[in-house]
């Protein structure tokens, strides 16, 4: 019955249900400060999404989640990685590109302060929502934490999420190259955890949820739906990796993480641009180089 509850929570907390739980109202005073420009299929916006349903959860705000395809639709309506050009999505979404001037999610436009802040990159707004509710804990206190969280975040960054996506774009001659590199990533990844909270639970120990944990938690759920499913990928179950397991097993039923979880099969069919190699977004350009050159940005973000 346990089992049967929890499956039932999943799907009661789907992210799509979430999506629609903060799409835009119609009346203007309705309308939250906060306007979060996310599209469902990405990782780095998942970073974001997931401490906005966090301090949403716990009353510190609200949010309006607006849902942008910065991609060319596909035949069939299909989910392409062909982004538009920016003038495209200026002209769809000028309001977004006027927060995020190379037409990237995650974006942030804040009017809680009077005028309008604006913020993307999504390490930028997840410390942005961090320093508007230092109460919720999501950077923690101490500078040593801070520092902690910080380079586990670089450490990711550099080290595990572009080898993610070379095991999916790569021609399969060099996949077993980005498969090593992904390996001692996520295996570093492991030991550095294991020195942060021996004790187990998330990247701080126990429950503390922060934004350590959204260094990877979107990529470790992508990596047995997408990399299993095109590469046939698992992260092994050996002593290497056990702290990355056991705390993927606390993280995956985290309320507010939950909450952002999309189906696995859209989420799987998502990825077929980046595995069959036609991907030339963003992603693919800059952690993978591969495709055209650098978009010029549309100048300036606004901010007061
Ligand atoms: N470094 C950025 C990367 C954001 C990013 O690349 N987002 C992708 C979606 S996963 C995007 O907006 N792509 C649109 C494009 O390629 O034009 C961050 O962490 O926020």
């Amino acid at each position: 019955d346990f089992y049967r509850f929890k499956a039932w929570a999943l799907v009661v907390m789907s992210g799509e249900r979430t999506i629609e739980a903060h799409a835009p109202r119609d009346s203007p005073c309705e309308q939250s400060k906060l306007r979060f420009y996310c599209s469902w299929f990405c990782p780095c916006a998942q970073r974001t999404w997931v401490c906005l349903e966090y301090l949403s959860d716990a009353g510190l705000l609200d949010y309006t989640y607006i849902p942008i395809n910065p991609y060319v639709p596909g035949e069939n309506n299909q989910d392409t990685k062909t982004p538009l050009s920016l003038a495209e999505k200026a002209e769809k979404y000028p309001d977004f590109v006027a927060a995020s001037p190379r037409g990237l999610v995650p974006a942030l436009a804040d009017r809680s302060g009077g005028g309008e802040n604006v913020v993307n990159d999504s390490l930028v707004c997840c410390e942005y929502l961090a320093d508007l509710c230092p109460q919720s804990g999501l950077m923690p206190p101490s500078p040593v934490d801070r520092a902690k969280v910080r380079m586990f975040w670089e450490h990711c960054a550099s080290q595990v999420i572009p080898h993610f996506y070379k095991m999916l774009m790569f021609k399969s001659d060099q996949r077993e190259q980005a498969k090593q590199d992904l390996l001692a990533g996520l295996s570093f990844a492991n030991a550095k955890m294991q020195a942060v909270s021996p004790q187990g639970g998330m990247f701080l120990g126990g429950n503390r949820f922060s934004l350590g944990d959204m260094a990877l938690g979107p990529w470790m759920q992508r990596i047995p739906i997408v990399l299993g499913a095109y590469r046939g990928f698992e992260l092994p179950k050996t002593e290497e990796f056990e702290r990355l397991h056991q705390w993927w097993e606390v993280l995956r039923v985290f309320p507010a993480f939950q909450k952002c979880l999309v189906d696995e099969d859209r989420l799987k069919r998502n990825y077929a641009g980046y595995a069959d190699g036609s991907a030339t977004s963003e992603v693919a350009r800059d952690w993978v180089g591969i495709g055209n050159k650098k978009p010029t940005p549309a100048g300036p973000a606004t901010t007061n």
